[in-house]
């Protein structure tokens, strides 16, 4: 039977820093290459309060925020082969469709086959699934998590085992994996190593599981609200730094600490400064400091670049460098046996119409993943 447009409860970013709002909006049937997915639940990413928040440069209104999310094919449009009805997948805003210059180069995650209608809050045919009373809702990062249903290009979804809860592998869709895929991936932390991660957020304490299932030997952990410790401490971090206890630049604390530096560092904060401080505490001729945060709109990092001539490096992580169609999947699996938990980031779960108390307690420090249930 040919799908037509239904209706969804969706929450709706009419416009930069109001709260979302509770519509009920059109959703089309998918189109050729997608797949309309039925939302079981979505994690809310510091991500989403940043575009909100008007500090994304691509942020485009009205949108519906959500990308962290897990659900069900409820329908798929002319010519998709890889998934069907029933199929539980998990979005990507980070695609892979194995025929682009940077699929096919074997050294990035991140392919840039939709990427530029994805930008524009569009499906890879240049228009919107959504609207409301005529009015088009645009797409966000290409997921739209925030709606009951969504429609996603068949490449920018991951299939993934069914015995797995989508109301916790949805974590897998953003944090989980960018925090421990960019200590696996993106720097390979080797066994032995010592590690600062700044922010204990969900992408922080994430790379706290991937420093500890890489066996680092040192943990540092570095946040400013000492109530994300307990946690971090339970995932194997080894030292707590709350930079308020020193009138120093932290990078000269930790250097101290660790005999001149750390092997690797991760900004996890979207904090400029943040960045020169993980920077600058890495060891002079090897260390490695790996940017997660995403900064605002106008900002840059800097550094005298004497710290890159003696042998610091700077680099960053998308999604943890993890290409999503064949490798979350494993991620999956081995959440299923057991490698690593996903519940200890669930301070809450809540309805969809409560998500603006999400961000709320995101705001406040008092969440690590609020978990929307549909
Ligand atoms: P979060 O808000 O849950 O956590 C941020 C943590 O940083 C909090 O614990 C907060 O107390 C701490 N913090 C804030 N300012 C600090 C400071 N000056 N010094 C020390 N600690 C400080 O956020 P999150 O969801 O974990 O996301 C973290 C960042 O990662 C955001 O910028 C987000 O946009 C980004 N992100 C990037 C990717 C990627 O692929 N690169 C993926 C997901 C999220
Ligand atoms: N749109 C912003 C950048 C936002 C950004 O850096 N996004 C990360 C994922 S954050 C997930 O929570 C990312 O993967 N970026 C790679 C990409 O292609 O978007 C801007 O500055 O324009
Ligand atoms: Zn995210
Ligand atoms: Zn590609």
């Amino acid at each position: 039977m040919t799908a037509q447009t239904i209706k969804s409860k969706a929450a709706v970013a009419w416009a930069v820093g109001e709260p979302l709002s509770m519509e009920i909006v059109d959703v089309m049937p998918p189109q050729k290459g997608e797949v309309r997915v039925k939302m079981i639940a979505t994690g809310v990413c510091h991500t989403d309060a940043f575009t909100l928040s008007g500090d994304d440069p691509e942020g485009i209104f009205p949108c519906i925020l959500g990308h962290e999310g897990g659900g069900i094919v409820e329908s798929i449009g002319e010519g998709v082969t890889s998934v069907q009805v029933g199929d539980h997948v998990i979005p990507l805003y980070t695609p892979e469709c194995g025929e682009c210059k940077f699929c096919k180069s074997g050294k990035t995650n991140l392919c840039q086959k939709i990427r530029a209608t994805q930008g524009k809050g569009l499906m890879p045919d240049g228009t919107t699934r959504f609207s409301k009373d005529g009015v088009d809702i645009f797409h966000y990062m290409g997921c739209s998590t925030f709606s009951e249903y969504t429609v996603l290009p068949e490449i920018s979804l991951a299939k993934v085992n069914p015995a797995a809860p989508l109301e916790e592998v949805c974590l897998l869709g953003c944090g989980v994996t960018t925090g421990m895929g960019a200590v696996m991936n993106t720097a390979k932390v080797e066994e032995g190593a010592t590690v600062a991660i700044f922010g204990m957020g969900g992408i922080g304490l994430s790379a706290v599981i991937g420093a500890t299932m890489a066996k680092a030997s040192r943990i540092i952990v570095i946040d400013i609200n000492e109530s994300k410790f307990e946690l971090a401490g339970k995932l194997g971090a080894t030292d707590f730094i709350n930079p308020k206890d020193y009138d120093k630049p932290i990078q000269d604390v930790i250097v101290e600490l660790t005999d001149g530096g750390v092997d690797y560092s991760f900004e996890c904060i979207g904090n400029v400064n943040v960045m020169r401080s993980a920077l600058e505490c890495c060891h002079k001729g090897w260390g490695e400091s790996v940017v997660i945060g995403v900064a605002g709109a106008g900002q840059e990092i800097s550094t005298r670049p004497f710290q890159l001539v003696t042998g610091r490096v700077w680099k960053g992580s998308a999604f943890g460098g993890v290409k999503g169609r064949s490798e979350l999947p494993e991620y999956v699996e081995r959440y299923l046996a057991g490698e690593f938990k996903l519940s200890d980031f669930i301070t809450h779960t809540m309805s969809l119409e409560q998500v603006n108390d999400a961000f709320d307690l995101m705001h406040e420090g008092k969440s690590i993943r609020t978990v929307i249930h549909f």
